[in-house]
């Protein structure tokens, strides 16, 4: 779907540039709706902003439903000419998304469990290959997939709140992160953090992630809207070409690894997560959410 493009990144478009503080104040709003199951999707036309909200309760878990429609929606945001950003938020209180829906991976066949890695590449291909500003405005708990999706947007953030918590947990569920959530969180904070950080599965407080840098910015969770769109205003200030070629400098490798293996990434994946033992520490971590919870 136009991952491979002479600059890495999708094709660039030519799209409009609107300087924000130049809008003609009786500008008639100009928003539109996109009805999605599992999220809601609106652009302002006049910015050229879009707000993605994750609902899908009760924790935002990355069902392949879920990652079907949200590279859906990315893929029509990057084509509309009106789009320049995205802001990814959750209209789930205290939860920005519990990472991939571990029932896709437990007792499942080897086809679903292929089909569901598949949709999983393609959701951060969409986001950390996307042309557009990308904003991440996490406003709750952001473990493993919820962080990853996090990390690959250009900014993020953070509810200044200390029970928010973000990170790749994997090793604690006995799972591996694969090679591409390591990049990108090498991308974010840096080899040795990276190391640190995956080895232990560390969940990071708001305060704790701010000091790492693997979010950019903490704020009121009242203010983290308004702050989302100030910061897309300074994004949008570049003109697109230039910030888009340099993203792509900056990512194109990154994405190259993962679309050059991704066959074998998806049979990894695959033999990884169908062996017995590796069913059994889904199963016990399962059993551990619903135990915790009564
Ligand atoms: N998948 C499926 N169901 C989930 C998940 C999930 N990731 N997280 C929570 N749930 C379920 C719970 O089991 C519970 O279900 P039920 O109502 O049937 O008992 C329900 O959602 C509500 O959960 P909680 O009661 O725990 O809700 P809280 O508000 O107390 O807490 C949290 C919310 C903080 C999000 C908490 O649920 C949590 O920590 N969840 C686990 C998050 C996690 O560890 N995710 C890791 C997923 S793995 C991943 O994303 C990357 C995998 C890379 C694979 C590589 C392999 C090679």
């Amino acid at each position: 779907s136009g991952h491979l493009s002479h600059y890495g990144i999708k094709s660039l478009q030519c799209k409009p540039t609107r300087i924000l503080s130049q809008l003609p104040c009786n500008s008639s709003y100009q928003r539109r709706l996109f009805a999605n199951k599992n999220m809601t999707v609106e652009l302002d036309s006049n910015t050229g902003v879009a707000v993605i909200q994750m609902k899908n309760p009760p924790v935002n878990s990355l069902s392949l439903e879920f990652l079907t429609e949200f590279s859906i929606s990315m893929e029509k945001l990057e084509m509309d000419r009106e789009c320049r950003g995205v802001v990814i938020t959750s209209s789930i209180p205290r939860i920005f998304s519990a990472g991939l829906d571990i029932n896709e991976m437990y007792g499942k066949t080897p086809e679903h469990t292929g089909e569901f890695w598949r949709a999983v590449q393609e959701i951060w291909l969409n986001v950390y290959g996307s042309n557009l500003v990308t904003i991440a405005a996490i406003n709750g708990a952001s473990p493993a997939g919820g962080c990853l999706l996090a990390m690959a947007c250009d900014y993020r953030i953070m509810a200044d709140n200390p029970k928010y918590t973000i990170g790749l947990n994997e090793t604690k569920l006995g799972i591996v992160a694969p090679f591409w959530f390591k990049d990108t969180m090498m991308s974010v904070i840096g080899r040795r953090a990276t190391e640190h950080s995956l080895q232990l599965g560390i969940m990071y407080s708001a305060s704790e992630a701010l000091r790492n840098g693997l979010v950019d910015q903490l704020i009121a969770q009242d203010k983290i809207m308004p702050t989302a769109l100030s910061v897309m205003s300074e994004w949008l200030a570049i003109p697109d070409h230039a910030r888009q070629i340099t993203k792509s400098m900056m990512r194109k490798p990154t994405l190259d690894r993962l679309l050059t293996n991704r066959e074998s990434d998806i049979q990894n994946f695959v033999n990884f997560i169908s062996k017995d033992s590796i069913q059994k520490s889904l199963q016990l971590y399962l059993e551990m959410l619903r135990q915790r919870k009564s």
